[in-house]
């Protein structure tokens, strides 16, 4: 990858600034300076490998070179788009998900709240910061990262969650370029749906571990057994508790794995 041939891989998409590193820190943190520093809406970073890529809560994001997508876009939101910042990370899955699916005949599913799997093994995460000033918020930076070549996926000790690549589960090789092109056109598609009843469906039809049994643990060592439900219109994750009580569950601090005794090849989160 190098910046000339990325530039004119997204000419249709006209997109108002693009910067390229063959290798950073983090796209995202990049980008969330390039929000105070100016960035327009839809600006974008992008990295072949990352030196300290960032997951959510703090955890790390391996990003190997030339195996992976690694990007930032800026959004700088809407009064409308305002209210619903939440649903940006969902946005890009239900991007990639589309993409996934319709370039490859993938089995892909959203995992929530922000991750990306296919054969129910990670294949993207996504992180979206805010930047604020006082009560408003600045820019949204939605970065994502993607493992297209089997060497992006770290060694299963350093993983909370199964993983795997778009050519591992393809079982063709895959052009980086491409994939960025069409998840960025579908990323931009979906935009305007951010919140809409057509969104809000296709990402709890895709929704991995719906009507199954999982375990969901939050921030405050609190822990929720039960049954995915589905999705309610704030984003947040319905639960149907054994006691036949449904629970809400906000997205943010929390981490979402099968019960055992469920047929899943998830294993620890
Ligand atoms: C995420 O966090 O999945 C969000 C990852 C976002 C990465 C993008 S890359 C571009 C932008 N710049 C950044 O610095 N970040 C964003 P989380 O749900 O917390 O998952 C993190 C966990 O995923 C780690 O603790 C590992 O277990 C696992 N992991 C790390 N690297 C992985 C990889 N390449 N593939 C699959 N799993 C990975």
């Amino acid at each position: 990858m190098d910046e000339t041939t990325l530039r004119n891989r997204l000419t249709d998409l006209n997109l108002p600034a693009l910067r390229y590193f063959d290798t950073v820190g983090s796209t995202n943190d990049i980008a969330l300076e390039w929000v105070l520093n100016g960035a327009p809406d839809l600006a974008l970073v992008v990295a072949d490998q990352q030196q300290s890529g960032r997951g959510r809560l703090g955890r790390q994001w391996v990003t190997r070179p030339n195996s992976a997508l690694a990007l930032s876009l800026v959004i700088r939101p809407t009064p409308d788009e305002v209210n619903r910042l939440a649903l940006f990370s969902p946005l890009a899955a239900v991007a990639l998900h589309q993409v996934l699916t319709e370039n490859f005949g993938l089995p892909v599913q959203i995992k929530w709240p922000n991750d990306v799997l296919v054969d129910r093994k990670k294949v993207s995460g996504i992180l979206v910061e805010v930047q604020w000033e006082g009560q408003t918020p600045l820019g949204l930076v939605l970065g994502i990262g993607i493992n297209i070549a089997p060497s992006a996926v770290p060694p299963t000790d350093q993983l909370l969650f199964p993983a795997t690549s778009i050519e591992a589960a393809a079982g063709r090789q895959v052009d980086r370029l491409d994939l960025l092109h069409d998840f960025l056109a579908a990323l931009l598609e979906w935009r305007p749906q951010l919140g809409s009843g057509e969104f809000f469906q296709t990402w709890e039809d895709n929704l991995a571990f719906l009507k199954e049994s999982v375990r969901i643990e939050s921030g405050g060592q609190q822990v929720y057994n039960g049954t995915v439900q589905g999705i309610d219109p704030d984003g947040n994750l319905r639960l149907l508790e054994p006691t036949g009580n449904e629970v809400r569950i906000a997205a943010g601090d929390v981490r979402l794995r099968p019960s055992e005794g469920t047929s899943t090849t998830a294993t620890e989160i």
